[in-house]
């Protein structure tokens, strides 16, 4: 009698775990799953440096959060003390203080960090192109500073950095090279430098290439012509990033990202979503990438939820996920990474993006970092899948 219970307690026990109880643990057969961390998840106020801009912070002391995100997210990403203002703000001055808090935290829980970002023309001090003088600096100069902050970066995170966003926005929308200081000093071959500046500081880790807007086929067409000759000869690229930056209503997301997704396929590289968010307020100017210095004036009807996301719309956002979940999953050979932007809507970016001040909803967790119906319903979704897969593997067998 005694064993009969054992069994049936046992039984409950591993019906029980049977059941996925986050993110990361019902997508684990598909791809990763991440999030951006800030440092007021890592350390309370009063221990985090001034002098860093807290874009999107409400409270400063959000670190009981980190429970959350541990449980959920088996991979995280700085969403700002890795950006060269902020660990390098001076010519061979790097300041590790907070990127080291988090990646510490972070290993402590058990997960994996991505670095963002090594080389980007926005949060880049400008000392990095001019001379004492404030003359812009030669080709030769200029590849010497990235290589020193690589390696340094590198140096100082190894073993415990798995994967970085080595370049960041370097196209436009229409698919051609961004016009910034590096293009400008060095012409295309910053890209491929800058690559082989990581692979030589660390060989034993994965290298991205990171972009907004990927979603439109003159942007990632552009992007993967320019890799296709670096990958053919051997560019040590590990994945294209996709940010994903999205508005809800704003086109065919799905339709669009599995054509982006097959065209990065196309050269032999995976895809990984880097910054994901939905935004469910109305657009100011048909817009829809990230480029940070886009803004438009704030106008109240652009402000419309203050007061709560409608239920409809929350299950609208909820079924957008569910969509895009499924898409991911049937890309899932070609897909390395689903990692949000933002653990919840009250440090989220989006809420001064493109319009300073407003109340939005991007992200999975509400303001008061309680889950919202979506994550639970994503988890459903694999669960049933699994399930299915089961049953059809078993009755494949009989
Ligand atoms: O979310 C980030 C915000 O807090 C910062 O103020 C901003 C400038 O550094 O960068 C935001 O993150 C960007 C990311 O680093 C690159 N892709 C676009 C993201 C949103 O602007």
């Amino acid at each position: 009698m005694k064993k009969a219970l054992y069994l049936l307690a046992g039984l409950a026990f591993s019906a029980q775990w049977a059941n996925a109880q986050s993110l990361q643990e019902a997508y684990k057969d598909y791809f990763r799953v991440g999030v951006s961390v800030n440092q007021w998840e890592v350390k309370a106020e009063k221990e985090i440096k001034e002098g860093i801009s807290y874009s999107g912070a409400v409270s400063l002391d959000q670190t009981a959060d980190y429970e959350q995100i541990a449980q959920h997210f088996g991979w995280v990403v700085p969403e700002n003390c890795m950006k060269c203002e902020v660990i390098h703000p001076q010519e061979g001055v790097y300041d590790f203080t907070l990127a080291d808090q988090l990646v510490d935290k972070a290993l402590a829980n058990g997960q994996q960090v991505i670095g963002h970002c090594l080389i980007w023309h926005s949060q880049c001090p400008p000392w990095f192109f001019v001379d004492e003088e404030g003359k812009q600096v030669s080709a030769e100069v200029l590849k010497k500073r990235m290589r020193d902050h690589i390696f340094t970066i590198l140096g100082h995170f190894r073993g415990r950095i798995v994967g970085w966003d080595v370049v960041n926005e370097a196209f436009e929308d229409n698919g051609s090279l961004r016009r910034s200081k590096f293009y400008q000093i060095l012409g295309e071959d910053f890209i491929p430098l800058a690559f082989q500046y990581a692979h030589e500081a660390d060989p034993t880790i994965e290298l991205y290439y990171n972009d907004y807007s990927m979603n439109k086929p003159a942007k990632v067409e552009g992007v993967v012509n320019f890799f296709r000759p670096l990958v053919a000869k051997g560019l040590p690229i590990h994945a294209i990033g996709m940010q994903g930056h999205m508005i809800y209503g704003d086109g065919d997301y799905v339709q669009q990202y599995t054509h982006s997704i097959k065209t990065i396929a196309s050269i032999g590289l995976k895809s990984q979503f880097t910054e994901l968010d939905l935004t469910m307020l109305p657009n100011p100017f048909g817009f829809s990438g990230a480029n940070i210095s886009d803004q438009a004036a704030y106008k109240k009807a652009m402000d419309p939820y203050q007061d709560g996301l409608p239920k409809e719309k929350q299950e609208q956002f909820d079924q957008f996920w569910l969509d895009f979940f499924q898409m991911l999953i049937d890309n899932k050979e070609n897909v390395l990474r689903a990692t949000f932007w933002c653990f919840n809507d009250a440090k989220s970016w989006k809420n001064d993006f493109p319009i300073k001040g407003r109340t939005d909803y991007a992200t999975l967790w509400d303001r008061q970092s309680k889950a919202k119906p979506t994550v639970q319903k994503l988890i459903d979704m694999a669960e049933s899948l699994e399930k299915k897969n089961k049953k059809e593997k078993k009755s494949n067998k009989n």
